[in-house]
């Protein structure tokens, strides 16, 4: 059966020793896609099982890692879904899923690189301008930042107004010309080019907008809120190139 990760907070040790610990542990397994899922169970479950020399070679360069918090892969189908924006705006709105995809698109191309070290390259994403929707809102004067939670009940993220507003942040609704998939936060998640991946929330289920920063799930555990791409977020473990 597949399982997911709970990425490991700030401080901890990853690569090799956290990745053994995990597949040995079999109390957090790893999925990374249904592909992907195979051949851990083919490969990386044989070799574990050995000395595990050369495991690192195995960890997935170029792939997506699913993360939950919640030890669960939350689902809600598009017909469900909804956008609420709310808070310090003229006017808060409820979006559904065609709403949202009527609204002008975006594209982004950017490699995608979690804080604890994968990066997938040239990861394309279509959604929703972040600072479209504030827009149609209507931001009062008082607001200086959002709050985004997600309908998986737990994880939420921060973003300055200013930082919203950036042309490379988003809501998006697609990875690479399909439609975002549910292990991947769809139908609708955050996407902040820009930033870590620990920023871009899935499941998105809710925006407020708020007079000041209110740290995120990770950021509550010490990453940083502003996490922009190459700010190690006190690891030394980060990608060089
Ligand atoms: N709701 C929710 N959003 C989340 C996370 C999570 O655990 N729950 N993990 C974050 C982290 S640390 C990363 S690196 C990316 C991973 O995206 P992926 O699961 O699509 O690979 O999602 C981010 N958004
Ligand atoms: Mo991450």
């Amino acid at each position: 059966m597949a399982q997911t990760v709970r990425e490991p907070g700030p401080g901890t040790p990853v690569g090799r020793r956290v990745f053994l610990g995990l597949v040995g542990a079999g109390a957090a397994g790893i999925l990374w896609g249904a592909k992907a899922n195979d051949f851990l169970e083919r490969t990386v479950g044989k070799l574990v099982s050995k000395d595990g020399t050369g495991l690192s070679s195995l960890l997935p360069i170029g792939r997506f890692r699913i993360y939950t918090v919640t030890g669960d892969l939350p689902s809600r189908s598009k017909a469900a879904w909804r956008l609420k924006l709310h808070g310090l705006v003229d006017q808060p709105y409820v979006l559904t899923y065609e709403d949202l995809r009527a609204m002008p698109p975006l594209h982004v191309t950017r490699d995608f690189q979690c804080v604890t070290g994968w990066r997938v390259h040239s990861v394309g994403w279509t959604g929703v301008r972040l600072g479209d929707l504030l827009d149609r809102a209507g931001v009062q004067p008082s607001a200086r930042a959002l709050r985004l939670t997600s309908f998986d009940g737990e994880y939420t993220e921060s973003l300055t107004l200013e930082q919203a507003r950036r042309a490379d942040v988003m809501i998006a609704y697609q990875l690479d010309g399909s439609d975002l998939s549910s292990e991947h936060g769809g139908p609708v998640r955050l996407y902040v080019a820009p930033m870590y991946g620990y920023k871009s929330l899935k499941w998105l289920d809710t925006i407020e907008v708020v007079d000041k920063v209110i740290p995120g799930y990770w950021e509550q555990q010490g990453y940083d809120v502003d996490g922009w791409v190459g700010k190690s977020n006190g690891r030394d473990d980060r990608p060089t190139s």
